[in-house]
Order: C-alpha cells, then structure tokens, then sequence
C-alpha cells in the first residue's frame, strides 16, 4: 500500500488543490480504505479563499489555453495519456484501494482515461464546423466552435479518475480549463491523477489549465455551481445532487451536464442466448459491486426462459469469490462505506414488505477486514412494486417475469431513469423494436451486450433522471464549446434576409 502511495506522490497529509501549485490549509480529510477500514492518507480541503484562488487560475489559465492550437493542445493530452500509460497499474491499484472495485476494474477504469485521451487527440483536429449556403448573394455564412470558459467538473466516488479524464481531454482540447471537485470518498486517486497531470502541464508551463479543489459542498461545491465564470458544470452523482445542482445552474443560466443515476434493465426474450445473458448479467450487478451507473438492476426475462435463467445466475452467484479487491481471482470487493450497505439492507427490507422473495444472497458477510462486504443478491419481484424503479447502490437484482416482449420492454421505460439498456435476443425483429423509436427510452442501447462497460467511443449520458447529459465520445465536445454563426457580406450590396426591403431616403 506504502508503495502504491509513494509510487504516486500521496504523502500522510496532502494539501487539496492545485492550480499550477498545490496549497491547501482548510479541515483534514481522511480518506478511507473500505476493503479494511484503515486510513490511507489524509487531505488538507480547500478554504474558501482557496477555493477562490484555484477559480481565478483557471480563469487566468483560460485566457492563455483558449488562443493555443486546438492540436498543440491535443499533443499535450497525448503526452497525459502517455504518463497514464506509465502509470496505468500503480493508478488503477489505487483506484481499488480508495474505492475498494477489484485491480481488474481499477486498471480498466484507468484504461479508460488512455483511450479517451487518445481520442481526444484526434478530436483536437477535428472541430469541425458546418458551412451554410446563405439565401443572399454573394454571402458566404459557417459556424465555427469557440473555446466555452473554465468549467467545473464534479465527480463520483464510483468511476473517481475516468470521469475527470472524460471531462479534462475533451475540455483540454476544445480550449477549456477544468477546475475539478473529487468526491470526498476518493480524493487520493484525484491528487494521483492531478500529479501525473501536472508533470505534463509544468513541462509546457501551464498553469491553471487543470486544476484541483477538494473540499465541501459548503465551501466548493456550492461556490462553483452558482459561479458564473464557470458557464459549464458537469456533474456526476445521485439524482438528489442533480436535483440540486442543475436548478442551482440554471437560475445564473449555465450551462450543466448532468450524469445522473440509472435503473438499467437487461430484458431476455425466448430463444435468447443463456450463456451470453448469464455472463452479462453477472458483470452487470455484481461487477464493481453493483455500484456503477450502468450497473444491471433489473432482469426484465420473458416467461418461457425465466426458470432456466434464473436457476443459473443463483448458481453463478454462489460462486462469486467476495473478498479482498487487490487478491487476485476476488470478483466483488466492499462497498465503499457503511452508508452504502444500509441503503442495501434498507432495500431489500423493503422488497421483502412488498412481497418480493430474496433467491439469493441478501447479508452482510461477517468476519470480514471490514463491515463493507455483502452477499450479491437476487430478488424475485413485480414491475409493480416501488422499490424497482428506485437505484440503490448496491449489488441488487430485481427479476421480473413477463409474458411477452412488449410488456417487458414497456416494464423497462416504466421507471424515473433513463441510462443503460440492454436486450439479449437471437431475434431480429425484437432487436429493433427495441432500438426503434417506440423501444428502450435510454441513453445507451445494447444488442447482446450488457448494460454497463461502455466503451468511450460513443456518447455518454441518459435521458429522463439521469439528466440528459452527454460526454466522452462522439460529438459530446460540443457542450465544452461555444458555437458561433458567421455570415459574412462580400457583395457590396446589404440585401436582408427573408426578402426584406428597408431603405430610406435614396
Ligand atoms: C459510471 O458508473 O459513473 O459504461 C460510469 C460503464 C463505464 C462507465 C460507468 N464505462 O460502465
């Protein structure tokens, strides 16, 4: 653990922010390990003086960024992608000893920042803009993609180092400066990552382009939100925390992107492929032990395979090795805190009172490191009881029989969120049904995959609860930019649009 600490610059007290130095002289923040409950370093938060002073860097810093070419920019997250590259083991133990997900996840969570570095080098040429062709003669009209401002990027304790990279390549490469709020569960991995950052930006001498601030809502979170020289917060959290922040945004009329919680359904049709849907169900709720946003909540299974289905994910999920996250072979570590199991066993109480039947798991596991570990659990329930549309952060599974697709698909819409969805089927026709408009109403939409593991490729987000935003790939770089239409008169004459006459005198 020491080495792992050392490896990455994490001293016994860190200061909390940076912007080009690090300071931080606010309360003391121990971060925990979950996997044994011991501390594994402490961090100095931000004051709000502080926190003030990291805001006027990344403003100061925005000037400078903004007017450096977009591919200039983009060799300079090559070379963050490269020190990741470096340190992809050392970070992605860290990541399992903050956030206690197995090393296998830690390094694929850090493989994820490579990747989306990697594609925001190519990004960096390629903002395209459209050209128009203007109604008026000898008029030439575009749009071209400004750099948006500094902006504030608040992150999970879930996904603690992929999220920022999501936001900080994209946002590097469009011209923004980021000032990011860790969650305070894992603030070690963001001081981790903002080193390794940093070797980069002080080679260049770049200040104030990523920036750090750990602190509290009071102090950071607040502050930031209704800032109104941050025009862009991207916020990763609970429904609740959205809730908070994307009002508090729009009353200065910002501009959020919110990532809020999933439901995610995996619906097996007759004739599906078991094998495939046992594997994916698997690595859906009871990878990373249920808690990321993508995670399977609900198994949405047509009645014809339901028994079959279900028998063997109670057999699979007997055999899940539960245990030390950094042991080689354990699939499912702790959750991150004690808030996290009561939410688990408060839910499956409340199943219970609604009539559900637990097939599986539903305890806190004893004589563990720590009191963090619980049984990964299926539950037998009905689309009509309230406590499937609810997220818990938890390896949970609600299973819910159904006779036929359509009423299965509708099951899935029916519920607050709108991120992660999946169909196992051998059938074309139910596949596109389901990808059709009147099929799954979420962000991602799966064929034969599962709801969770995207790849950064493709836009990230959801609709309805989970907050509409989007990021990482595709065109998601357009959030972090200003848009701006150009027309330009070359005719010598100044005819109006839509045929408009208005001249006076000659
Ligand atoms: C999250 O849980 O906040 O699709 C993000 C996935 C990962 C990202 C999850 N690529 O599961």
């Amino acid at each position: 653990m020491k080495e792992i600490l050392s490896q990455l610059g994490i001293e016994a007290t860190n200061p909390g922010c940076y912007d080009g130095e690090w300071f931080g002289s606010g309360d003391e923040l121990e971060s925990v390990s979950p996997i044994d409950g011991e501390v594994l370093a402490t961090v100095r938060l931000a004051t709000a003086a502080e926190h003030e002073r990291v805001v006027a860097s990344a403003v100061a810093g925005f000037a400078k960024w903004r007017d450096t070419p977009a591919p200039v920019r983009g060799a300079v997250v090559r070379e963050i992608g490269n020190e990741l590259r470096e340190h992809r083991e050392a970070l992605g133990r860290l990541v399992t000893l903050e956030m206690g997900k197995i090393v296998a996840e830690g390094v694929g969570e850090v493989q994820e920042m490579i990747d989306i570095c990697d594609f925001a080098v190519g990004l960096s040429r390629q903002l395209y803009g459209l050209t128009m062709h203007s109604e008026r003669p000898g008029h030439r009209m575009y749009e071209q993609w400004h750099p948006l401002g500094p902006i504030g990027v608040i992150t999970a304790f879930n996904f603690p180092v992929a999220v920022w990279s999501w936001n900080a390549a994209i946002a590097a490469v469009c011209g923004d400066t980021v000032i990011w709020k860790p969650s305070d569960k894992t603030p070690l991995t963001a001081l981790a990552v903002t080193r390794i950052a940093e070797r980069v930006l002080e080679s260049h001498g770049l200040r104030g382009v990523m920036c750090l601030s750990v602190g509290d809502i009071d102090t950071v979170g607040a502050p930031m939100v209704a800032d109104p020289r941050l025009p862009l917060i991207s916020a990763t959290g609970s429904v609740a925390m959205g809730k908070q922040v994307g009002p508090a945004v729009a009353a200065r009329l910002g501009r959020s992107l919110l990532e809020l919680g999933g439901n995610n359904a995996i619906t097996v049709t007759e004739g599906a492929n078991l094998d495939l849907a046992v594997r994916a169900v698997l690595f859906g709720a009871v990878g990373t032990a249920g808690q990321r946003c993508t995670s399977t909540r609900r198994l949405l299974v047509h009645s014809a395979v339901s028994d079959e289905l279900t028998s063997r994910l109670v057999k699979a999920y007997d055999q899940v090795p539960i245990g030390d996250p950094l042991a080689e072979g354990t699939l499912m570590g702790p959750l991150i805190d004690g808030q996290a199991v009561a939410a688990y066993t408060e839910a499956i109480a409340l199943a219970k009172k609604q009539g559900a039947e637990v097939l599986c798991g539903g305890e806190v596991l004893d004589g563990m490191p720590s009191p963090y570990y619980v049984k990964p659990t299926i539950i037998r329930a009905r689309a009509d009881m309230p406590i499937v549309k609810e997220e818990t952060f938890a390896p949970i599974l609600y299973v819910i029989e159904g006779d036929s697709v359509e009423q299965l698909v509708r099951w899935q819409n029916d519920v607050p969120q709108g991120l992660s969805s999946a169909m196992f089927t051998q059938d074309l026709g139910h596949a596109e049904r389901f990808l059709s408009h009147g099929g799954s109403d979420c962000g991602i939409a799966n064929i034969n995959i599962g709801t969770s593991g995207a790849e950064i490729g493709g836009a990230f987000g959801g609709e309805k609860e989970t907050g509409g935003g989007r990021e990482a790939g595709s065109d998601a770089w357009k959030t972090y930019m200003r848009r701006q239409t150009v027309t330009i008169n070359w005719s010598g004459a100044l005819p109006l649009a839509q045929g408009i006459e208005f001249s006076a005198g000659d």
